[in-house]
């Protein structure tokens, strides 16, 4: 593994993705989703319409997995995505950090407006076993700068597990969600009271950024707030290793229904 990725557990890439692919995108994003009256799958898993931040018409509820599933009048957002995250920018970075041959793309998410995230970790959504080789790739469908409402990232060693148990967390009936809000806040009071570092970045189109699933991060606030702030993020793990997520670590490969899309992606279908 590359030794700066395993050390800080993230990595910026500059200008790994042609800029007027990413601006394409993002325009047809906006562009079409913004109007659009029917019904999409939202970051929630939810099939809803559109939910408008107040006196706005910025779309507040994110669009989920539109690189293989969205209505046939946004199909045109499903293949530019489908191509720019499986582009060679995408796949020569990634394989610099882990050397993997082969990728599965577990979830997307378009981020039409800035986000309001707490400090947490993707491996609550999807990790592999063991945990920290599954990787978030956050791309900027717009030049981002100090007040767009930034992803900010704790440096952290990739492998490093931090346990509920480790956070002081006791155990009881909790649903998952529960067990998620409560490890969020209770990783929130540790990463201040040991004055963690926080890194972020002003980053570009045709930047990427990728951290690993165990790398503590959150969303700055954006001024104004709401604000626009297209952008997409990937969850995508090397093929090779077994999956599960934060809590389930599962010892035999899980059954998923992938999709082969090259030589060098596939795509969970959901
Ligand atoms: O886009 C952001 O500000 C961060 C979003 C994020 O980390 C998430 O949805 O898991
Ligand atoms: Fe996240």
């Amino acid at each position: 593994m590359n030794e700066q990725y395993k050390r800080d557990g993230y990595r910026l890439f500059r200008s790994v993705l042609p800029g007027d692919e990413v601006t394409a995108l993002g325009d047809m994003a906006y562009g079409l989703i913004t109007p659009y009256r029917g019904e999409i799958r939202r970051q929630d898993g939810s099939l809803a319409f559109n939910e408008y931040h107040p006196s706005s018409l910025l779309v507040k509820n994110s669009i989920l997995n539109a690189h293989f599933s969205l209505p046939d009048d946004l199909k045109p957002i499903s293949v530019a995505l489908s191509a720019l995250i499986t582009s060679s920018g995408i796949y020569e970075s990634l394989r610099e950090l882990d050397g993997a041959e082969h990728y599965t793309v577990h979830q997307t998410i378009i981020f039409i407006s800035a986000q309001t995230t707490i400090p947490h970790l993707d491996s609550w959504s999807i990790d592999t076993a063991p945990h920290g080789y599954s990787h978030t790739v956050w791309i900027p469908l717009e030049d981002m700068d100090y007040l767009s409402g930034l992803p900010a990232l704790v440096p952290w060693p990739v492998g490093k597990l931090v346990t509920e148990a480790d956070l002081g967390l006791p155990d009881g009936d909790f649903s998952f969600r529960q067990r998620h809000d409560r490890y969020c806040v209770a990783l929130s009071e540790r990463l201040s009271s040991t004055s963690a570092d926080v890194r972020t970045l002003f980053m570009r189109k045709g930047d990427i950024v990728v951290w690993s699933s165990l790398t503590p991060h959150f969303s700055l606030p954006s001024s104004p707030f709401p604000r626009k702030r297209l952008s997409v993020q990937m969850l995508i793990r090397p093929t090779h290793h077994r999956w599960g997520n934060f809590v389930i670590q599962p010892a035999q490969a899980t059954p998923d229904r992938a999709e082969r899309i090259s030589e060098r992606f596939s795509f969970i279908v959901v």
